[in-house]
């Protein structure tokens, strides 16, 4: 049985071994990124089951990305690979402050051509839960529409669904970034936008309006993801403020929303009903303090943690070093 099934698009990942400009850059390193195979990693860690559903080219950086995502006991069977077209480049630039920039070579990659009839219920056989983002549907109109149709089609099979919007203004236009993923929410259980993306999603609001802001739209919970600041969750009509896990030195944040999404997903699925005892306030500081380890390494994902120091750290017990 599978826990969790993610659908996205994987890249091949440059880092540079240097801060500063990109283009000054000499040597980089190579790994992989993705908003929802970085989920996919957080919750395999965790000790759950995860199927990631994907395209990637018939190339090299193909066989990179999805042997990674074996080799951390990922199920890749409904992988595509396909001839046609490459697998995608992202680059990081370390500025040497605030969030990396990033470069996307990903235009006519292989995932970009998902479409809905590509969307298979073998994709979702045998699972629980589906979590989508909203880095797909960015893609390209017929991406959007497959994630629209995997997001109805796994409802019908019976899965819940969770939706962060990961807005990515590099990808997609302002109006046609709002009016998707306001479209995708109603199709959720639970959302999980940061506090930039609700403000972009529904304008100038208290911090407590959005959680019924977007409950109203359909979602079973709501989360909001503060940055630094920790998180709050909506559920029924429970309003929980969870507090930050606060880190020393932050080092690179990309991955931070993923690796707390990945948080919460396996609170959800270990602690039951959010609306029942303390449960949502336990997944989301679960969620914090994902995030906050995310943040404390280079690379999207390399830094996530197993099951057991996750649980140390959350219980604040000390890890033995030597
Ligand atoms: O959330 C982190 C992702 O943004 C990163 O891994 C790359 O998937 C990615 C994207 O599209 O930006």
């Amino acid at each position: 049985a599978i826990d969790v099934v993610t659908i996205g698009e994987s890249m091949l990942s440059m880092q540079p071994m240097s801060e500063g400009a990109l283009a000054y850059a000499p040597l980089f390193t190579r790994t992989i990124a993705g908003a929802e195979s970085n989920v996919s990693i957080g919750l395999s860690r965790l000790g759950f089951k995860v199927r990631w559903v994907s395209r990637l080219g018939a190339d090299p950086f193909g066989d990179v990305i999805q042997s990674t995502l074996a080799g951390e006991g990922i199920d890749v069977s409904q992988v595509a690979r396909d001839a046609r077209y490459p697998t995608a480049l992202y680059f990081k630039e370390f500025k040497g402050y605030g969030d990396p920039n990033v470069y996307y070579y990903r235009r006519g990659s292989a995932m970009s051509q998902v479409a809905p009839e590509h969307v298979a219920d073998a994709w979702f056989e045998g699972a629980k839960h589906l979590h989508v983002t909203g880095i797909t549907p960015a893609l390209g109109e017929q991406s959007a529409d497959a994630i629209r149709v995997a997001m109805k089609r796994a409802r019908e099979l019976g899965l819940t669904v969770s939706f962060d919007p990961n807005l990515r203004r590099k990808l997609w236009t302002e109006e046609a970034a709002r009016r998707t993923l306001l479209s995708l929410i109603p199709l959720c259980d639970i959302f999980m936008p940061g506090d930039e993306e609700a403000e972009f999603l529904a304008g100038v609001m208290s911090e407590e309006a959005y959680g019924a802001h977007f409950l109203a739209m359909g979602p079973k919970a709501v989360v909001l993801k503060l940055g630094e600041r920790g998180s709050m969750g909506f559920a029924g009509d429970q309003v929980v403020q969870a507090a930050p896990y606060t880190v020393k030195r932050v080092v690179d944040t990309v991955g931070a929303g993923d690796a707390f999404a990945a948080g919460f997903l396996s609170g959800v699925l270990e602690f039951g009903e959010l609306t029942e005892d303390d449960n949502l306030l336990r997944a989301l500081e679960r969620a914090n303090h994902m995030g906050a380890i995310a943040t404390q390494f280079k690379g999207d994902w390399e830094g996530l943690p197993k099951r057991e120091e996750l649980l140390r750290l959350i219980s604040g017990g000390k890890e033995v070093t030597r």
